[in-house]
């Protein structure tokens, strides 16, 4: 067996260049659109110019033709900078583009796939409502067949992507149908925004992420037509856990880039700042600080590149991917928090990095699978409740 943990000239370049358009174009912004809690378009369209959409997706369709490793550098070095950023990138490549990609049939791929891997559009995800957000079975969103078409009633939260000026659309799962033995029917629809019955509302005042786009999509008697079906009636719950597998690298990925900008300024600082006459990163209880994080880092970062590598050789991977999204969001919060203390005074003012990191990494435990559902996960593999 080879043991070859070696990235690729390809991949060494993507991490280059999208750190560098990362610290160029993004940081400068970065803390006053977070304080102005906007998100900005032009900055979606900057990075959809330097590839940052549709990486994965086929060239055929408008995409990059990457692989999944390469993705999630990609992620990670946005995130390194800036948790927004990093957060409508991860969710419109994910959760956006990822459904239509590996569930759409031809004709949905050809009509929405090459506008939304540009960055002049983006495409939401609708499954988390007000009631169901880890017991993701129980939504009650409706989709009613009709003729012709379904007419969809209910709501969904958190979406994020979902009500930006440049949004054209969500994927909304609903209940479609009851299959015999009662259970719920669960379908996923492509809804396109500005569809009467259906307005998505965006959410504001938020902890985390301020600069990206947050909505709440609300239904009501929303007819859509027979062709907004994705992929096959009643494969709506496999297709978004399956969707929320490959989603949660992207979330690690988040982690991965928060704790290493958290540890990059952390070290920075600590170095520069003087207390007793030295450099407070000589004193030994900051420097075993700075130990730690440097190592869970690498830890997080070779757990995550497993998992995307598995993914990428077709094995399964749903597992690894819980395991890394787990210790990667976690492995930020300990950063983040390090960074903070290491700061000091100023670690709490806006105006330093650290202070948004700290805010940033708290959403990381709790999107696309608690922390708590990624132990359920890794328990179930197990065997442990067999
Ligand atoms: N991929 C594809 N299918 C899967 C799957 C996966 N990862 N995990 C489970 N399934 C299938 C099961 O095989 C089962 O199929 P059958 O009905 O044919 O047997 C079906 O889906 C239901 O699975 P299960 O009984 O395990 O569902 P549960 O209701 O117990 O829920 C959890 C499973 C808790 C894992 C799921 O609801 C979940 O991931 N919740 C978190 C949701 C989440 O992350 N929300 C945040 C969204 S932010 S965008």
């Amino acid at each position: 067996m080879s043991l070859c943990f070696e990235l690729s000239d390809t991949q060494h370049m993507i991490r280059e260049s999208i750190r560098r358009f990362a610290e160029t174009e993004i940081r400068p912004l970065a803390g006053a659109l977070s304080r102005e809690e906007r998100f900005s378009a032009d900055l979606t369209r900057k990075m959809g110019q330097v590839g940052l959409f549709g990486m994965t997706v086929s060239e055929e369709y408008g995409g990059h033709g990457l692989d999944y490793v390469s993705y999630i550098i990609a992620v990670e070095e946005v995130a390194r900078i800036d948790g927004s950023q990093a957060a409508t990138v991860a969710a419109h490549n994910s959760l956006g583009i990822g459904p239509l990609q590996y569930f759409g049939n031809e004709e949905q791929k050809r009509t929405y796939l090459p506008r939304l891997c540009t960055g002049e559009h983006l495409w939401g995800f609708g499954l988390t409502e007000p009631d169901a957000g880890s017991d993701a079975g129980a939504s009650k969103t409706t989709a009613r067949k009709e003729d012709n078409g379904w007419s969809l009633n209910g709501s969904k939260i958190f979406i994020t992507n979902g009500s930006s000026e440049v949004t054209l659309g969500n994927t909304v799962q609903a209940i479609s149908g009851e299959l015999p033995g009662g259970k719920k029917e669960m379908s996923c629809f492509l809804v396109e925004n500005g569809t009467p019955g259906f307005e998505a509302r965006t959410m504001h005042k938020k902890m985390v992420w301020r600069a990206s786009n947050t909505a709440e999509l609300y239904f009501d008697e929303c007819r859509i037509g027979e062709a907004a079906i994705l992929g096959k009636r009643g494969d709506g719950f496999k297709q978004m856990l399956q969707t929320l597998d490959k989603g949660r690298l992207s979330i690690a990925a988040m982690g991965l880039g928060c704790a290493q900008g958290a540890f990059d300024v952390a070290l920075a600082y600590a170095r520069e700042r003087k207390a007793f006459g030295k450099p407070i990163s000589t004193f030994q209880a900051n420097a075993f600080k700075l130990a730690d994080m440097a190592t869970e880092i690498d830890a997080a970062r070779w757990m995550l590149y497993r998992a995307c590598w598995l993914l990428d050789q077709h094995q399964p991977f749903s597992r690894e991917s819980a395991m890394a999204k787990l210790y990667c969001s976690e492995v930020a919060k300990r950063c983040a928090d390090h960074c903070v203390q290491l700061h000091g005074g100023y670690g709490l003012l806006e105006e330093y990095e650290a202070e948004r990191f700290y805010r940033d990494q708290r959403l990381l435990e709790i999107g696309e699978g608690t922390s708590e559902i990624q132990r359920l996960v890794i328990a179930r593999s197990l065997g442990c409740f067999a």
